[in-house]
């Protein structure tokens, strides 16, 4: 491919993509982290790291131990079986298992020695405040959105006793259960002083569910409303989740509002065995997501899907409705060749209307790796459309493209839910 801009101009122009693109402070506008007040709920450290459940997964296709004899062993042991069956007796080239890698080499630990106990020495010497501050740093997130849950027995308590906010962390109403398993849920209600019946015989049921909605966005100041959803999900269907979205969660998004956010494609418990590792991929039929935009466009949606060949029909729908916005690479999608692909895919059909990542760090060390991984993913799709861009005579220049990463960054994601 010939350019029209010289190759002078060509190496300064690409380092100020990746500098930008680099340098540019995140949202990162959806993880598992937890502001500090959560005490031991916020995860950090190499062991952490290691029992992950992306390499939980993993060390099972290299180790033999029962599944039984692995839940049976501490912290400790999980993670230096991880250890040793993914980084020692193999190279550890996967995604998750390089981003620990990358991470501890960010921290400035000299990974080549092989020396878990030293690292573990490293983080026993850290404290949580400069910690977070520190990840926050190399991974340039501004703001973490944490997932938070009022059906979660170790979460609810802390909100219900309340506590000084950290800034730095938003949270976001996460609610699975309320949405698939109404018969669990509804006595739950009940006893937390909510009207509500198992089977709902009037509108009574769905304005108290809207009560409880109001109440938990309020105490912990919602950004989003959130849930994640089965491949074979249908809307409209004559079933209880169907009816608590349409006569519950939607009007409480049109109150306040909140978009509504959801994650199809995950597969729960595909192999119980491995626990929180076990859930896997399924092809969403998407008619249900295109059915709630086009019925509800006084709705907000922010929509990601899990499997890779959603995704498409994913870009399409946002450029058929305003009141969607796409986001991230979610989960297995996570991995640079498809982060790539995605990345390219979205700005092809959707230019900077969208938000090309989250971290779904679920310890706070990941943020670093998710993060540095991404922006190098990204700085190079941008770089090449830019240079595109140039050989049509449209030079693009070094405000233009802050101004493009700050809307990817966070800035598209935020005017969306203002609007
Ligand atoms: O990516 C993950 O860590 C998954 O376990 C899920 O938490 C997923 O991201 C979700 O939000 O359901
Ligand atoms: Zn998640």
């Amino acid at each position: 491919m010939k350019s029209i801009l010289s190759e002078a101009h060509q190496v300064p122009f690409a380092a100020q993509v990746e500098e930008i693109v680099a340098s540019t402070p995140v949202y990162d506008i959806h993880t598992h982290l937890y502001e500090p007040a959560f005490n031991e709920l916020l995860l950090w450290g190499i062991d952490e790291l290691l029992v992950y459940h992306y390499l939980v997964a993993e060390s099972f296709r290299q180790h033999n131990l029962p599944y039984d004899k692995f839940w049976a062993l501490s912290k400790t042991q999980q993670a230096d079986l991880i250890w040793n069956s993914l980084f020692i007796e193999h190279s550890p080239i996967s995604e998750a298992c390089r981003g620990v890698l990358t991470t501890l080499h960010a921290f400035g630990l000299d990974v080549k020695k092989h020396d878990l106990p030293s690292i573990r020495n490293w983080f026993a010497n850290r404290k949580l405040d400069t910690h977070i501050t520190e990840c926050m740093q190399l991974a340039g997130v501004k703001t973490i959105c944490m997932t938070n849950s009022p059906f979660d027995d170790l979460e609810r308590p802390v909100w219900e006793r309340g506590f000084q906010r950290d800034e730095r962390f938003t949270a976001a109403l996460r609610i699975d259960p309320l949405i698939l398993n109404w018969p669990e849920v509804a006595p739950k209600l009940a006893q937390w002083g909510y009207n509500v019946e198992a089977n709902p015989s009037s509108g009574k049921t769905f304005s108290e569910i809207r009560r409880f909605l109001a109440d938990w966005s309020k105490r912990i100041n919602a950004q989003y409303v959130m849930v994640s959803l089965p491949p074979d999900f249908q809307f409209p269907a004559n079933t209880m989740s169907a009816s608590i979205i349409e006569h519950a969660v939607l009007p409480h998004c049109r109150d306040t509002g909140l978009p509504f956010a959801l994650m199809p494609g995950v597969k729960r418990a595909v192999n119980p065995q491995l626990k929180l590792a076990g859930d896997g991929v399924g092809l969403t039929d998407l008619t249900m997501l295109q059915n709630l935009c086009a019925q509800f466009p006084e709705n907000k949606f922010l929509a990601t899907v899990l499997a890779r060949e959603n995704q498409h029909e994913l870009c399409v729908l946002a450029r058929k409705f305003r009141n969607l916005h796409i986001f991230g690479c979610w989960w297995f999608t996570n991995i640079p060749s498809i982060i790539d692909e995605m990345t390219r895919m979205r700005i092809e059909l959707l230019g900077t209307s969208f938000t090309p990542q989250h971290s779904d760090a679920r310890v706070l060390d990941q943020i670093v790796y998710k993060w540095q991984h991404s922006r190098r993913v990204i700085a190079r799709v941008l770089l090449e459309k830019y240079l595109e861009l140039g050989q049509d005579g449209w030079p693009v220049s070094r405000a233009e493209v802050e101004r493009d990463v700050k809307d990817l960054f966070g800035g598209a994601f935020e005017r969306f839910c203002k609007s």
